[in-house]
């Protein structure tokens, strides 16, 4: 198995929630509240709707990536395919992205201290355990977590 296949079979399991063999808009709506949990937003609330939106446009990229828009249906096979597609690791950076994009309220690109701690505490982290995840990414200890940074990271992770 190459390297790319390998990557577009993770991604397929990682988007097929319900883990019935292909992804499907009802796959994209769970994510959307798996998404919203981690980082504690739910339906309704402030921000639900830009991630929803997130989410959105993240299905229709796929099924255009991986030529299922008329099915509707995205199966492994199809998503092996695009296994080569330019598209495909700009499309996993932007999956990945969400969390951050969704904690940084004030959207200046940087996840504050403050900004971690509210979503973070939302999900009945303790105060000292949130502090400590935040310092792990703030390399620099100025306190931000620029996405750009997590993004570059997250590049290297796909190679
Ligand atoms: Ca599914
Ligand atoms: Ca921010």
């Amino acid at each position: 198995m190459t390297k790319e296949t390998e990557r577009a079979e993770g991604l397929f399991s990682a988007l097929d929630n319900d883990k019935d063999g292909s992804i499907s808009r009802a796959d994209f709506d769970r994510l959307t509240l798996v998404l919203g949990a981690s980082v504690g937003i739910a339906p309704g609330e402030e921000g639900w709707r830009t991630l929803d939106a997130l989410t959105g446009t993240l299905w229709q990229r796929l099924t255009k990536i991986t030529g299922t828009a008329e099915s509707g249906k995205v199966t492994k096979d199809a998503m092996v395919r695009a296994a080569y597609h330019p598209d495909l690791k700009e499309y996993f950076l932007t999956y990945v992205l969400i969390p951050y994009r969704m904690m940084d309220r004030d959207r200046d690109r940087k996840v504050s201290l403050t900004e971690w701690m509210v979503a973070k505490t939302l999900l009945g982290y303790s105060q000292a355990d949130a502090l400590e995840r935040f310092q792990n990414l703030d390399e620099d200890d100025d306190l931000y977590i620029p996405i750009a940074e997590v993004k570059k990271e997250l590049e290297e992770v796909w190679g």
